[in-house]
């Protein structure tokens, strides 16, 4: 049984589709809380966030024109998850588009670090997202949250990332879109690029678990960055930045039910759901679907993960 805090997070100010300020009503109208409550946890709905006082910031690249709404919510949702953390729960924040990971990832940093362990971040994305604030061609922010908080340079507006995450404890996951100036930043940084063509060599069960045994191995903190665009779009149209070719029905809840199974996850975003890209909630209720396997929900619940 887990002590789990809901955080919304309507952030939308990360990318330009309107929409995911509807995600964290969304998830709940699709009965996150009642799911999770029923699997045994004690679940607590902290609301939604607002930004805060908006400072005036800005940075070189005109590209990027919502900085100071991004570092509102960003700094006011760092706070959040650290003191949800320090408190001893889990925090699972609900978004809003994935320009939350700059703040959320840095609060559970900010954890660690009080915590004296180190973190690790599991990144469930279409995307590298390791973009900065000078080389996106988009001005979107929620393709650069990696970068920040793997210690890349450009992010001089945002606070100093606490103690940024060494390449080796992160691993991306499910890659399929690159551009070319996060291509060029990545062959220099050795984070683990599990994009699709990996996983269709290799599955989904040997990096993953290559990965969640590092994670024990130096007891780890496990942030989980779940988003929507990981999903093959046939199952999870409601994301404005869809990419075909994306994780299957099974692979995904494979890959929430491994990380049950491991109970190393300590904390999780669900990032880009946008409600208006869908009928009737399917893919909200997808990923309430996906959190149920992510916390212990199971069709047979075997005595030992013997199965061969
Ligand atoms: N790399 C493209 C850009 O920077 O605009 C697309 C980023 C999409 C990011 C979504 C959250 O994963
Ligand atoms: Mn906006
Ligand atoms: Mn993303
Ligand atoms: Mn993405």
């Amino acid at each position: 049984m887990s002590r789990i805090s809901l955080i919304g997070a309507p952030i939308d100010s990360g990318q330009r589709n309107l929409g995911c300020l509807m995600g964290p009503a969304a998830y709940r109208v699709a009965g996150i809380d009642r799911l999770l409550a029923d699997l045994g946890h004690e679940v607590r709905d902290l609301g939604d966030l607002t930004p805060g006082v908006l400072p005036h910031a800005s940075c070189d690249n005109p590209a990027v024109d919502q900085l100071d709404e991004t570092l509102g919510w960003t700094k006011v949702l760092r706070h959040r998850v650290s003191e949800v953390l320090a408190g001893g729960r889990m925090p699972i924040t609900l978004g809003g588009d994935h320009s939350l990971a700059l703040g959320s990832v840095a609060g559970a940093a900010e954890h660690a670090t009080r915590a004296g362990r180190p973190l690790f971040l599991l990144w469930l994305d279409a995307h590298s997202d390791f973009h900065t604030p000078m080389t996106t061609v988009s001005g979107n922010l929620h393709g650069t949250p990696v970068a920040y908080i793997a210690g890349r340079s450009g992010f001089d507006a945002f606070p100093p990332f606490p103690a940024p995450i060494p390449a080796e404890r992160i691993c991306l996951f499910g890659i399929r879109s690159v551009d070319a100036a996060e291509h060029e930043a990545l062959l220099r940084y050795d984070i683990a690029m599990n994009d699709m063509r990996v996983l269709d060599e290799r599955g989904i069960v040997a990096p993953l678990r290559e990965f969640l045994a590092r994670v024990r191995a130096a007891n780890g903190l496990l942030h989980v960055s779940l988003d929507v665009d990981f999903l093959d779009p046939s199952i999870a149209p409601a994301v404005g930045t869809t990419v075909p070719g994306g994780a299957t029905f099974r692979e995904a809840h494979l890959v929430c039910e491994l990380l049950h199974e491991s109970g190393l996850m300590t904390s999780l975003d669900l990032v880009e759901l946008n409600p208006f890209l869908d009928e009737r909630g399917r893919t909200a209720k997808l990923m309430v679907d996906l959190v149920g396997s992510l916390m212990g929900k199971k069709v047979f619940d075997r005595p030992t993960r013997s199965f061969h």
